[in-house]
């Protein structure tokens, strides 16, 4: 190998390395829900030009909280979509709005602001 190939190499090695970096640590979005008194799987998710986290996981069968801290006044967020759980609700900016609901069936379940830009999703396992 002459050097030209060696770093192509090296170049091509460090790009896999980051896909799999980007694919390990995006994994580690996902936030489990903490599981309060009562069986309530509750979740904290902070809007803010996007949701954060975006990949909420959570169990069948159980009730879910989803507490939206809307950390913004930017008009795209203002509301929220469940459509899977016939959800619309209103966000108002810098207020946390507790959104109930319990999952049936396993599955995953997105969830957008009103225009579907920002987007989330519920994987109920
Ligand atoms: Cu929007």
């Amino acid at each position: 190998m002459d050097n030209t190939e060696i770093m192509v190499t090296v170049a091509g090695l460090g790009l896999i390395g980051f896909v799999l970096w980007y694919f390990f640590f995006s994994a580690r979005v996902v936030a489990s829900a903490v599981v309060a008194a009562g069986g309530v799987q509750q979740v904290d998710i902070t809007v803010r030009g996007g949701y954060s986290p975006a990949l909420i996981e959570v169990e069948a069968g159980r009730p879910v909280q989803l507490r939206f801290y809307r950390d913004e006044e930017a008009s795209c967020s203002e509301e929220l979509l469940l459509p899977d759980f016939n959800i619309r609700r209103e966000l108002p900016a810098f207020q946390t709005t507790v959104v109930d609901l319990l999952p049936q069936q396993p599955g995953s379940f997105e969830f957008t602001c009103g225009m579907g830009m920002l987007r989330g999703r519920l994987l109920v396992k």
